[in-house]
């Protein structure tokens, strides 16, 4: 029996599993001991990785749509020159940036790095990912306030903290090795601020059940306490901060009672919060999507920045203002997908960057990309305005998952070519496309993954793959082959090619990892950047910033503000509830085409999408136990769901898990205004019985 340890592919964690193979079947799989994230656990989703062993069911071959609405398979050669000619022809007529492509945090760093090449330095096209969807505003909150987009944490940290704050995190369900290691730590405080009682606030010493979208407000209010009763850390602020001064004065109108009114908390709850947090020697602050998902969601990602800074919670075990990432290789598409900056960092005007690279890629400067994509709202725009006619959609799944889905469907409606790459061919997103390329999952493919503390991981094959089957990294190099790319490819041939490209790219930058071998991931314990050449390590945890130098022209981090907005979607006589979204359960993974598969996690997840509302609104509206209501929202649209009356959500609000089709038909148009991602979890909606 075969031993391969490789990456689970699902949540930010990237736990390691050993899959023990026979006969080209995997007959078990256990969780690495040993490995520094999960030592010997794992959820249900790794666990079950190996029912992807059957996954291409119907064919490996590409198929094109036909004139007729049918669709024909063809070679991958075939197939290749199809979409290659048509890019180019379409590029012909319309123009370059006609040609758009959507991208994802769910593939190697390697297949990322390549389909940046091809698409964004030799065709100029326009590539935003899934990314967006979820961390584009931890990505500019840490770029504004620490100088680039390094979080500061190793995950050690929840052991080592005194006071844990999660803000819009749900680990039970979300990150549930996570989970396991906050709940190891007797010697903690949990505290949860989050709107709903979720599976994790049930769990806390303390829960704020704060009125969605009003942290900026509370976050503010915490501050301007913490300096009235000067609980600060004046030696961190003096020699390690900008701007406090500025702040200080800023979060004077802050009052205690502006805050009890639009978070609705008690003042003497408020209060309280400021104490714990004073009172903690190791404070540590977690957030993800309850944060990152909002109209003023960068300022709130800072806010959290700011109260570590000034009480001088960071840089120390057990402390930080932390981001969870979500998807496992998130990490990597921000450092090299090619899509928001350059290879490793860097921004696409800076003249010493893109000289370094051009070096490294061994390319004239004028070949490497210009500027940073076009985010993903203005693509689907672009695309439903008749801009953008071609769209390259891998790994991720937008006829689901994108906010206000229809739009997405009516800009497919209006494309010229949809080519869809991904595992299965009845998403909702490839149901829609015209050319349909299957590749092979996770477990046939080789290549790096980084996690949420910046980790560096292994993904090897678990299982040979068949003789038509493709990787996406071979299907992409394919494309670009097809394109006449010609020896712009030379140094792409392989994964191995691509990681060595971008160790060099990240020479220097503060995601170096120089250091790393692609051969001594395998079996390895991972590696966390930075990680420069030369380097030794000394331990397996570390975090950033133990030096007190962040990575700003001054080296020192910035306290950034800025005053609460307005929500521009509120409740109205006629939308008088508000709709909240995010995960259902941890055996269900975002748009469910994967976790289908797991015959326990479907047995046990409801078939038809579901709604949580408030006990006492459902007796009101004379709404029982899995009846079906009409959920219409402020975005013109209504959707149909099973309630489900629970004590857990308040009055007004209701609860919907992303899992269902259903739910983003109803969430709005609306973005953050620096990281232009969507505010998926505050929709004015009304809802009626069926
Ligand atoms: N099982 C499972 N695990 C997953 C995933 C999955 O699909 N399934 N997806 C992965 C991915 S990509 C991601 S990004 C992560 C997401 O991980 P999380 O962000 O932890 O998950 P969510 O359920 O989206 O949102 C977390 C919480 O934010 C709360 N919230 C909503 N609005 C507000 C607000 O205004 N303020 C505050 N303070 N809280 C608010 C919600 O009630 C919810 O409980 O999970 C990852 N892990
Ligand atoms: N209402 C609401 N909407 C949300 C969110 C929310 O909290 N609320 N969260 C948002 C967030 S944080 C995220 S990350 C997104 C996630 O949204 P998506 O990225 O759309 O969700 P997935 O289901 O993970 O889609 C991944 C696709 O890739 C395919 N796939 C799996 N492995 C491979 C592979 O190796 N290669 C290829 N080519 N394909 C593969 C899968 O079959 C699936 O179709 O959803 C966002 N949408
Ligand atoms: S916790 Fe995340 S990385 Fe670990 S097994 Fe579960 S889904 Fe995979
Ligand atoms: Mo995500």
């Amino acid at each position: 029996m075969k031993k391969v340890q490789s990456t689970c592919n699902y949540c930010a964690l990237d736990c390691n599993l050993d899959f023990y193979v026979e006969d080209e079947k995997i007959v078990k799989v256990i969780p690495t001991k040993g490995y520094p994230v999960n030592n010997g656990f794992s959820c249900i989703k790794g666990l079950s990785l190996d029912k992807q062993q059957t996954v291409v069911k119907t064919s490996s071959l590409p198929k094109i749509k036909q004139d007729d609405g049918t669709f024909k398979r063809v070679s991958w050669e075939e197939g290749y020159k199809y979409v290659a000619d048509k890019f180019l022809s379409i590029q012909e007529k319309y123009g370059q940036e006609s040609v758009a492509g959507i991208s994802t945090g769910q593939l190697t760093l390697e297949e990322f790095a390549i389909y940046g090449h091809v698409m964004r330095n030799f065709l100029k096209a326009n590539v935003d990912g899934n990314t967006r969807l979820c961390m584009a505003t931890s990505v500019v909150a840490h770029k504004q306030s620490f100088g680039f987009d390094a979080p500061p944490y190793t995950l050690k940290d929840v052991e080592l903290s005194d006071t844990v704050i999660l803000i819009g995190s749900n680990p039970v369900v979300a990150h549930p090795i996570l989970w396991d290691r906050i709940r190891s730590n007797k010697n903690k405080k949990l505290i949860v601020i989050d709107p709903r009682k979720s599976e994790t606030a049930k769990h806390a010493d303390y829960w704020y059940g704060i009125k969605g979208k009003s942290d900026l407000i509370l976050l503010y209010t915490v501050a301007n306490i913490l300096i009235e009763k000067d609980y600060l850390n004046h030696e961190y602020i003096e020699k390690y901060t900008e701007g406090f001064e500025e702040f200080k004065g800023f979060v004077k109108k802050y009052t205690i009672e502006k805050a009890v009114e639009a978070t609705g908390i008690e003042a003497e709850r408020i209060l309280e919060l400021v104490e714990l947090i004073n009172k903690g020697e190791r404070v540590s602050i977690w957030w993800t999507m309850g944060v990152n998902q909002g109209y003023e969601a960068v300022r709130t990602a800072q806010a959290i920045i700011n109260i570590a800074l000034m009480t001088g919670n960071i840089g120390r075990p057990g402390t930080g203002a932390n981001s969870l990432t979500g998807q496992c290789n998130a990490m990597g598409s921000r450092a090299y997908s090619n899509t928001a900056g350059l290879f490793g960092g860097g921004d696409f005007d800076n003249p010493v960057r893109r000289k370094r690279i051009a070096e490294v890629l061994g390319v004239e400067d004028e070949v490497l990309a210009t500027k940073p994509t076009k985010p993903y709202n203005v693509i689907v725009e672009e695309i439903n305005s008749g801009k953008i006619k071609a769209l390259w959609v891998i790994c991720t799944n937008p006829r689901h998952s994108w906010t206000n889905n229809k739009t997405f469907q009516e800009a497919v409606n209006k494309l010229e070519l949809f080519v869809v790459q991904d595992i299965y061919d009845d998403t909702d997103s490839a149901k829609e496309c015209d050319v349909y390329l299957p590749v092979v999952p996770g477990i046939k493919k080789e290549g790096s993954y980084i996690n949420t503390e910046r980790r560096i991981s292994a993904m090897r094959p678990a299982l040979t793959k068949g003789e038509d089957e493709r990787t996406d990294f071979e299907v992409i190099y394919g494309i670009g082959k097809a394109l006449g790319m010609g020896s712009l490819l030379d140094k792409w041939k392989t994964p191995r090619d691509v990681f060595n490209l971008m160790k060099e790219c990240s020479r220097n930058m503060p995601c170096d990892m120089t250091g790393v071998d692609y051969d001594g991931l395998v079996d390895s314990k991972g590696i966390q950047w930075p990680f420069k050449e030369g380097e030794v390590l000394k331990e397996d945890e570390r975090r950033l910033y133990e030096d007190n130098l962040f990575y700003t022209p001054s080296k020192k981090a910035k306290f950034m503000f800025e005053d609460v907005r307005e929500n521009p979607l509120q409740t109205t006589e006629e939308y008088p509830y508000v709709l909240n979204t995010g995960r259902g359960t941890v055996g269900q993974w975002h748009t469910q085409t994967r976790t289908r598969e797991v015959r326990f996690i479907e047995d046990v997840s409801s078939e038809k999408a579901y709604i949580y509302i408030n006990m006492a609104l459902a007796k009101e509206l004379g709404i029982k136990e899995n009846d079906m209501i009409k959920v219409s929202s402020i975005n013109g649209q209504s959707s149909e769901f099973m309630a489900k009356p629970t004590e857990d959500v308040g009055y007004g609000e209701l609860y919907a898990p992303m899992h269902y089709i259903e739910c983003n038909n109803l969430t709005p148009s609306l973005y953050d205004p620096y990281s232009k991602e969507p505010s998926y979890k505050t929709t004015p909606v009304n809802i009626s019985r069926l």
